[in-house]
């Protein structure tokens, strides 16, 4: 089956892609689409999948995602990706300076307009890192998933799909993608 992913990020594309190939050919949709400001990504994904209804072939599924550091008090959560590309992990590391409660979860909400709208939640708890390490992208040098033995997402690489947010949320997808199949 064919399945279209509305995203401008290449990286979540290639992330979400080699998870799904064994069930699906997840078909890039490089456009951008307007994003509510509001608290929870379940608002941000369901408004973003119903602007997109009428203007996107179905089946089609978009992700949002964020990270919400417990200090901060869930800063920067839904405004991820403009923190990121604002002040960026040294930024980060700079507001958590002298903090000892380092605890975040990253989270991530699918949004696919099937039938009808179906949502898929994963998160994965952990902390923010004392320094950048390792590579991947966006935040992954700053944050060390529970139960990796103190590795960044960045030092993980396709590991990294066992402990992520995005990893989970997708293991939803596929699930409801085979079920929905047989
Ligand atoms: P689309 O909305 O077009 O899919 P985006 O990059 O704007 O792409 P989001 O609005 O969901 O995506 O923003 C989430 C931001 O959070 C993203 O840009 C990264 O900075 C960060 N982020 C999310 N998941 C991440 C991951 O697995 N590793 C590192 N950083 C991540």
């Amino acid at each position: 089956m064919k399945v279209r992913f509305v995203t401008s990020n290449e990286h979540k594309f290639q992330e979400v892609k080699r998870m799904l190939s064994r069930v699906a050919e997840v078909i890039w949709v490089n456009i951008e689409y307007p994003e509510v400001q509001a608290a929870s990504l379940e608002e941000v994904a369901t408004f973003s999948a119903r602007w997109l209804e009428d203007k996107v072939e179905r089946p089609f599924f978009l992700e949002d995602s964020g990270l919400f550091i417990e200090a901060l008090n869930g800063f920067p959560g839904p405004f991820s990706s403009y923190v990121f590309r604002t002040i960026g992990n040294e930024g980060i590391l700079k507001l958590m300076q002298g903090v000892s409660h380092r605890r975040a979860t990253f989270k991530s909400v699918i949004a696919l307009m099937d039938r009808e709208l179906h949502l898929f939640v994963g998160s994965s708890p952990g902390e923010i890192a004392e320094e950048i390490r390792g590579g991947g992208w966006g935040f992954d040098p700053i944050f060390i998933p529970d139960g990796s033995n103190g590795l960044t997402f960045g030092e993980l690489g396709e590991r990294k799909d066992e402990f992520s947010h995005r990893g989970r949320s997708v293991r939803e997808l596929l699930n409801y993608l085979v079920r929905r199949n047989s």
